[in-house]
């Protein structure tokens, strides 16, 4: 079926993609571009720390509110029965994007920070022992490396960092080092937030099953930008975040295997996620429901389920292909700035670059940025061992989104050569 976003009548070729991807009719759902920052038109370039919504999304986000609001898997009057089902077809819609097994293997969190917590705690606490090993890499944001220390100072167990290469790739070479048999899980970023490197995780998944190793992938910047499939990546976990693919903020997933999950113990307690409850003990439900106490974020996933149909409509692959064509462009004009110093040349990379110009703090960078309209972000990413690896402090970070245009990355250009030279007097 043929939809507004695309004016193709059959397919086409990576050059057509920049004609045919009918930019105007994608800038025109998110009314939020439309507007002005520091009295200048807004450029937005924050993508990878949240996106814009959809008029689609927020329409129904509204009427879910307007018309069917009531709590899930409790009410057998109408509405209820309507939100419930409203809830648990985001899960099926979920599932089918990242290509789970079924949707009993999708469960709602608050985010991917979340999703890597419940992970944390509901398995790694019951299942790591004094000298066991957790591997991570250097390139982790703070979410997947801060619950790990966390379990490995209560389990006695060690965490490890596969280091990273001055190009932004990680360091595989060698890697028998690191994959062991203390090695229990490898938990690693899909796409760096700072360096948008993409990394290999089936391969890695792959040493990590050669000793045993179970596996969780941290989706949050790969899920919305390029085509996810869980069972061919072949990981146990995958998270994301619904806020960064044009859903709502409050809303994530945590993909897992099902026989894991089943195995697991609840991550926390209350209504939702048991079977019986008596004052001595209690029976837990099944899962995903195991793992979803409280009401949940129902609107929310509600949201998330149109954000993921939005996607769909317009197509993954197609939204990926522009990207790359967006971020080659940007990539090929910002290398031109004097004095520019770019963080992360991997050859698979997203849509993320962190930069720095000699002379202009980040902080100043983004402020200038600022009064000319453009949002950007400036800092450490929640990233701080990257930033010691490449020696700074903080960088600067502009990350694109499908309504993102040549023209706003022209502006980034022109406004970032301006900054330079006004600092640099
Ligand atoms: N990165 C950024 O500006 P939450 O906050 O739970 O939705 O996502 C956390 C998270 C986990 N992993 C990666 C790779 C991420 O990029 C993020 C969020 C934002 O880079 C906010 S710090």
């Amino acid at each position: 079926m043929e939809s507004r976003y695309d004016v193709r009548s059959s397919k086409t070729t990576i050059g057509d993609i920049m004609n045919t991807f009918n930019i105007d009719n994608i800038r025109q759902d998110f009314p939020a571009l439309n507007q002005l920052n520091r009295n200048r038109p807004l450029v937005y370039l924050d993508n990878a720390a949240t996106t814009q919504k959809p008029n689609q999304v927020i329409d129904v986000i509204s009427t879910f509110y307007r018309t069917s609001n009531a709590n899930v898997h409790r009410g057998i009057y109408e509405i209820s029965e309507r939100a419930t089902e409203a809830f648990e077809s985001a899960r099926q819609k979920a599932a089918d994007f990242i290509h789970a097994e079924d949707s009993s293997s999708i469960i709602f969190t608050r985010g991917t920070t979340e999703a890597i917590n419940l992970v944390a705690y509901a398995w790694g606490l019951h299942n790591l022992s004094p000298g066991d090993e957790i591997l991570v890499t250097e390139m982790e944001h703070h979410s997947n490396i801060i619950p790990w220390q966390l379990i490995a100072r209560k389990t006695g167990s060690i965490l490890r960092y596969i280091p990273i290469n001055e190009d932004g790739t990680l360091n595989l070479e060698n890697s028998d080092i690191f994959f062991t048999s203390k090695t229990k899980i490898v938990a690693v970023i899909h796409q760096s937030n700072v360096l948008g490197t993409i990394n290999p995780v089936k391969e890695i998944i792959q040493q990590a099953k050669q000793v045993g190793a179970i596996s969780l992938v941290d989706g949050a910047q790969s899920t919305p930008h390029f085509k996810v499939d869980v069972q061919e990546i072949g990981c146990d976990f995958f998270a994301f975040s619904g806020h960064k693919m044009v859903g709502p903020t409050g809303v994530g997933v945590l993909y897992g295997k099902r026989e894991l999950l089943e195995s697991m113990e609840p991550f926390q307690g209350g209504g939702e996620m048991i079977k019986s409850v008596t004052f001595e003990e209690s029976t837990w439900n099944d899962v995903p429901w195991k793992f979803e106490a409280g009401t949940p974020n129902i609107a929310q996933a509600i949201g998330l389920g149109a954000a993921i149909d939005y996607l769909n409509d317009i197509g993954i692959d197609q939204i990926h292909t522009y990207e790359q064509e967006l971020t080659e462009y940007a990539l090929d004009i910002l290398e031109k700035i004097p004095g520019i110093q770019i963080y992360g040349q991997a050859p698979n990379r997203g849509a993320v670059i962190s930069f720095n110009v000699d002379g202009v703090h980040p902080h100043d960078m983004v402020q200038f940025l600022d009064q000319d309209g453009i949002a950007v972000r400036g800092g450490h990413h929640c990233a701080q061992p990257i930033m010691k690896k490449f020696n700074v402090s903080a960088t600067t970070r502009a990350s694109f989104y499908l309504y993102n245009t040549r023209d706003e990355i022209d502006h980034l250009v022109e406004s970032i050569n301006k900054t330079a030279s006004f600092l640099r007097r």
